[in-house]
């Protein structure tokens, strides 16, 4: 299937914002996949991709975890705004055909984040903080950020992921956490 295939499928599937936005991180994500020496047409195709069930209804959320046997944990269950990473990675695999674990695994992460993200995984993650389309406050650190360091971006995102649902009372997913720990890990010198 063409990139011209896939939109279409998106394009169906999403409002006119969400389709607006998926566009933008695809030539972000392929952007970033050029400055940083990735697979530029997986960057484009897990960006124009990685939001595919942003639309769906709690209900088609739920169908689509109980047609492919997802059990989602106690914390999940209470987080929607996780289910359409969740969903969107099965969708694209079971429904699409895509088998790339590179690409469906930028899907899958791209809310939460992980430990141990690949170079692909990492910047669909941090095209999804910078495309074009994005206006919330520190938008423009980000987008210095991510020409200069990966890692360096991620921790910048992470931390503010994490300190906006400390504001709104939320706690972080686990894999947030767990990609937060890491990152401050390989980035720290020294601990005082
Ligand atoms: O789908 P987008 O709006 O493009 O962006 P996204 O997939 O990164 O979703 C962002 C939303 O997900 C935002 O409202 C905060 C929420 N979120 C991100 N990480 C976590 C989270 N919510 C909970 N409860 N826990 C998280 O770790
Ligand atoms: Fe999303
Ligand atoms: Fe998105």
């Amino acid at each position: 299937m063409s990139f011209e295939n896939f939109k279409e499928i998106i394009r169906e599937k999403l409002d006119d914002y969400r389709y607006n936005h998926s566009v933008c991180v695809a030539n972000e994500a392929e952007r970033l996949a050029k400055l940083y020496n990735a697979d530029v047409n997986k960057a484009y195709l897990a960006g124009l991709l990685h939001d595919i069930t942003k639309n769906y209804s709690s209900l088609e959320h739920l169908k689509i975890f109980e047609k492919f046997d997802i059990i989602l944990t106690n914390s999940e269950k209470k987080a929607e705004k996780l289910w359409h990473a969740i969903s969107g990675a099965i969708y694209v695999q079971k429904e699409l055909n895509i088998q790339d674990s590179d690409i469906i695994g930028a899907i899958r992460y791209h809310t939460t984040a992980k430990a141990g993200m690949s170079k692909l995984e990492k910047i669909v993650y941090l095209a999804d903080f910078t495309s074009a389309d994005r206006t919330y406050p520190d938008v423009s650190v980000m987008r210095s950020l991510v020409d200069v360091s990966l890692e360096k971006a991620m921790q910048y995102s992470l931390n503010y992921t994490i300190n906006s649902l400390k504001d709104k009372c939320l706690a972080p997913h686990p894999d947030t956490v767990a990609a937060y720990n890491e990152i401050c890990q390989i980035l720290s010198v020294k601990e005082i």
